[in-house]
């Protein structure tokens, strides 16, 4: 067959400029919208986001216009329960592990505030991995105990994304509990579900053994080996069991955000007796369809999606199944409806498995220190100096006092302490700043001062200068006292 195009001059103008149309036409329609063009649209408006702690997400962005989105994100410090009996101190976005879920949409302008209450001792940050920028925001928001630091930012790719905190030890900051997600909804939002809701697992480094009772701090060894005491969702064991358990009825839709904060583990994420209808792979735009159980990095996240057909108590967990019965990464999604006999019954499955996941009940409570103003004896004020330390300074400076290359000066054998009790009562006062040479290492660091009285100033140093071949010098409460006046020094002031 034959096809000839003869046309006379004026229709061949006429289908020229049909054609360039046309190809403009499906061009715009076809092509991948990217980066680029995300960050040619105009914002409407301003709103301040919803922010929402686990295992709830804020209201869909639905077909609204890109916007300027106001974050208001504080770091709290805070003692939780990591399972019955066990105390943990996290550090937090917004007072929860993983912290507060941002939700916005491709497009908008983040005006992202983030504050650090006055009661926590650390500096920290933020690093957003949906920011397009040095350190996804970190290099811009590094805050002090008692400041806010303010940054913007355009979300010019649409996705599911981890953000944590960046702050030397970055892995001691993550490890504490200092992640969350930010969600990129598409042009027009993510289609519409049932029931929406936010995990995000992490491993937990502690200095006594899973379950062992007290408050316990953070090991850092453990964590470099890579050997978590707990695997959990959402910061806590049992954080999703028994009544605190996801719920949906027979026939919903379920969309889980999911994310692994780490610092180290990667999660093979898996609801028993369900079958993933749809994965966002990677929290990104590829769905695959059918899926078992679904790979989350550390620091990487999946949106995954599923109808829940019938009734019953479906497990979710870390299928590294250690993990799952032993660490406690391990949570529940009770679906009510219509019984269906051929289906595990939740209540059988709550007694094949949370035994094995309970072993550690019935261990003696370590008592708390009295708090007694009372004149103390030298041994008195080693003993509460020893607990004091352990809540305030063991986060930097470490349980043996040797510190953390590069980040926290060590306190055993320090020249810098042992020459000079009056600076070493002036750093615990009113904080120190500034470059610092310790045991010939130089450190430039902030320490924040620790809001501590007298007498505990005065336990906490008499027990440092008793411990660790120190020059087991006596700091007073008088001697403290009469330092208390003063202002915060630069560390060059107080070097000699
Ligand atoms: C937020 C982490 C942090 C906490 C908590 C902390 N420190 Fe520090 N400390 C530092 C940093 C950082 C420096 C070095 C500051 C610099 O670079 O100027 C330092 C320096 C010191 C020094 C002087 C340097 C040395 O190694 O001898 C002493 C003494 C000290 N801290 C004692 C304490 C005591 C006692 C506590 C608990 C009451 C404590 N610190 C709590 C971070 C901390
Ligand atoms: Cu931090």
């Amino acid at each position: 067959m034959e096809i000839t195009f003869n046309f006379n001059k004026q229709s061949r103008v006429v289908a020229i400029a049909f054609f360039v149309a046309l190809g403009l036409f499906s061009c715009s329609k076809n092509e991948e919208k990217d980066a680029k063009y995300y960050e040619s649209i105009k914002i409407e408006g301003q709103k301040t986001a919803e922010l929402t702690a686990p295992p709830f997400v804020p209201k869909p962005v639905g077909d609204r216009a890109a916007t300027k989105l106001v974050v208001n994100m504080e770091i709290k410090e805070q003692e939780g329960e990591m399972v019955d009996g066990v105390k943990y101190t996290y550090w937090t976005f917004g007072g929860s592990v993983p912290g507060s879920f941002i939700r916005t949409r491709v497009g908008d302008e983040v005006e992202f505030h983030l504050k650090n209450h006055p009661d926590n001792k650390m500096p920290h940050n933020i690093d957003l991995h949906a920011v397009t920028g040095p350190g996804g925001g970190a290099t811009s928001s590094l805050v002090a105990p008692g400041h806010e630091k303010v940054f913007n930012f355009k979300t010019l790719n649409p996705g599911l994304y981890v953000y944590h905190c960046a702050t030397a030890p970055v892995g001691m900051h993550i490890a504490n509990g200092m992640y969350g997600l930010i969600l990129v909804e598409p042009e027009g939002g993510l289609p519409p579900v049932d029931k929406e809701y936010y995990i995000m697992q992490g491993d937990f480094y502690t200095k006594g053994n899973y379950g062992e009772q007290g408050s316990q701090p953070f090991d850092m060894n453990k964590a470099i080996k890579e050997q978590p005491d707990y695997v959990v969702f959402n910061g806590k064991v049992g954080a999703l069991t028994g009544d605190k358990a996801l719920t949906a009825k027979k026939g919903e839709t379920v969309r889980i955000y999911v994310g692994n904060g780490g610092p180290n583990l990667v999660s093979s994420f898996h609801a028993i007796g369900e079958i993933f209808d749809k994965v966002h792979i990677e929290g990104g735009d590829m769905i695959n369809k059918n899926v078992q159980t679904t790979l989350i990095p550390a620091g990487g996240a999946a949106i995954v999606e599923f109808k829940v057909d019938v009734p019953g108590t479906f497990i979710l967990v870390d299928h590294s199944i250690f993990r799952a019965f032993n660490k406690g990464a391990l949570g529940m999604l009770k679906v009510e409806g219509d019984d269906n006999k051929l289906v595990y019954s939740g209540t059988t499955q709550e007694g094949i498995y949370l035994p094995e996941g309970g072993t550690i009940q019935n261990m003696p409570k370590v008592k708390g220190s009295a708090q007694s103003v009372a004149v103390k004896t030298v041994a008195e004020h080693v003993k509460a100096g020893k607990e004091l330390y352990g809540r305030t300074c063991l986060a930097c400076h470490q349980s043996e006092g040797q510190g953390i290359p590069n980040a926290f000066p060590p306190l055993a054998k320090s020249d810098f302490l042992n020459a000079n009790s009056g600076r070493a009562i002036n750093a615990v006062l009113h904080g120190l700043s500034g470059e610092v040479t310790v045991n010939g290492e130089k450190f430039n660091n902030v320490m924040t001062s620790q809001n501590l009285t007298d007498d505990e100033v005065a336990s906490v140093l008499t027990y440092v200068y008793d411990s660790w071949g120190n020059n087991k010098t006596v700091v007073t409460p008088a001697m403290v006292k009469t330092l208390r006046g003063k202002v915060a020094l630069k560390a060059k002031d107080i070097h000699e």
